[in-house]
């Protein structure tokens, strides 16, 4: 085995992938990772700092997945690793109250006035669960409106894919769950007012609460259309209907404080995660007062969770939120988001390779594709095959990318002008070597 400048020998992706399928189901913890989408053997991580990921069989990889969109101040900041030390040493989880689940929610509640209270989890998935759960308390109806193409975690009524562009009442997308558990779930195309006014009509008095994110990551990054938002916020209010914002990637991603803040439109609820952990186990769902109460031990909405508020992913939080309220670097990883996206625009244009590129502040999507992309629909045009050739071509030269075309990638303060400039290369040759093997698409 040859060594790395780290000292410990190379390991090879595929033995450590083939290793890891003999006791973990599909060698993963979670589908995406499995490089299922893009063909070939998952990049296993041995360290990182900063935008750098050091792999396990000896690169060094510029890294835009950012832990799905948590890292927002890059890995391993030195402002998370002191505290963190300081809390494990106090004890890794207590189960018990304490005054740090305290401060950070007093911070979540500063940052995002739409939260009257909130209530934290160790994950999205059960943020969004919670949030669900009390709008249907609530409001006395089971019915939840979501959009195609985005995800809100796995929970069963949640794992939902709609039919052709019309509501539909939701079939299971997976395995295991009863087609009786997504009964209640209606499923409209995203950036679709009328459709979803329709939807609202048909089953008004049904409607417990519609799930959005607002700005979708989960099919790539699409923004929401001039009003689109809105018109969300109108038709809730003018049928009963709670509107819950699912922030758990633009939570803290595109101003500090929530995407409902960059946008001017105010959800009941807000779902949150990955940043507010900052790289730990985190999520939160919050909102108005009299919606919460419907939380035991207050409310007879039952939510709970052993790890829930856990003191060393708390303190983690509070650091990078406190990081991000001093720093307030927004501004300026927009702007290398916009010139990384320039520069992929004019490789693509230089080697005639349609691309039609999304983003806002710092997370973004390449989609190969004539066409706009302002839903799943569209989303799913794009030239996967192009996508697959070009996220390999990356990666050979030293990028990392969600390894998926229906992904957000992600801009951190640990990102540098040169590795913009590095990005932008490797992106040209990658598309150029692509060109010169395949008939342009
Ligand atoms: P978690 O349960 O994975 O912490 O959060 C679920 C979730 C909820 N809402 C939104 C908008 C989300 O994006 C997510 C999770 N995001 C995915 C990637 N886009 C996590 C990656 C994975 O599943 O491994």
């Amino acid at each position: 085995m040859s060594k790395t400048k780290h000292g410990a020998g190379k390991k090879s992706h595929a033995g450590l992938f083939e290793r890891a399928k003999r006791s973990l189901a599909g060698g993963v913890n979670s589908p995406v990772r499995s490089f299922r989408s893009v063909g070939g053997d998952p990049v296993f991580v041995k360290r990182a700092k900063g935008c750098k990921i050091f792999s396990e069989d000896g690169r060094r990889l510029i890294d835009y997945c950012c832990s799905w969109g948590a890292l927002i101040l890059g890995h391993a900041p030195d402002v998370l690793i002191k505290p963190l030390k300081r809390a494990l040493e106090r004890g890794t989880s207590y189960g018990m109250p304490t005054a740090v689940e305290t401060e950070l929610a007093e911070m979540i509640v500063a940052a995002i006035p739409s939260i009257e209270q909130v209530r934290l989890t160790s994950s999205g998935t059960e943020a969004v669960m919670g949030a669900v759960r009390i709008a249907r308390a609530y409001t006395g109806r089971d019915k939840v409106i979501k959009f195609e193409g985005s995800y809100h975690g796995h929970s069963d009524y949640l794992l939902v894919k709609a039919g052709s562009g019309a509501s539909t009442l939701g079939i299971p997308d997976s395995l295991g769950v009863p087609q009786d558990f997504t009964k209640h779930t209606l499923v409209v195309p995203y950036n679709d007012l009328p459709q979803t006014q329709a939807t609202v009509e048909k089953y008004a008095k049904e409607i417990a609460a519609m799930i959005v994110e607002p700005v979708a990551g989960n099919m790539g990054v699409v923004l929401p259309e001039p009003g689109f938002l809105a018109g969300l916020r109108k038709l809730c209010d003018a049928h009963g209907i709670l509107l819950i914002f699912d922030e758990v990637i633009t939570g803290f991603r595109l101003i500090y404080g929530g995407a409902q803040n960059y946008f001017g439109v105010t959800p009941d609820l807000t779902c949150l995660g990955k940043i507010i952990g900052g790289g730990m186990p985190m999520g939160a769902f919050g909102g108005r007062r009299d919606v919460m109460a419907m939380l035991a031990p207050l409310g007879g909405a039952y939510q709970a969770g052993t790890l829930s508020g856990n003191p060393v992913a708390v303190t983690a939080g509070i650091a990078a939120l406190k990081c991000l309220a001093r720093t307030r670097p927004y501004a300026k990883l927009a702007r290398l988001a916009q010139e990384l996206c320039a520069g992929f625009k004019q490789a693509a244009e230089a080697s005639g390779t349609p691309v039609e590129i999304n983003s806002i502040g710092s997370m973004f999507t390449v989609f190969f594709t004539e066409r706009k992309v302002i839903d799943f629909k569209t989303a799913a045009a794009q030239n996967g095959a192009l996508f697959r050739d070009v996220y390999h071509g990356l990666l050979e030269r030293g990028v990392y990318f969600p390894p998926s075309p229906f992904e957000a990638n992600f801009i951190s303060t640990g990102h540098t002008k040169k590795d913009i400039r590095d990005t932008v290369r490797a992106f040209g040759a990658a598309i150029k070597g692509r060109c010169q093997t395949q008939v342009a698409f």
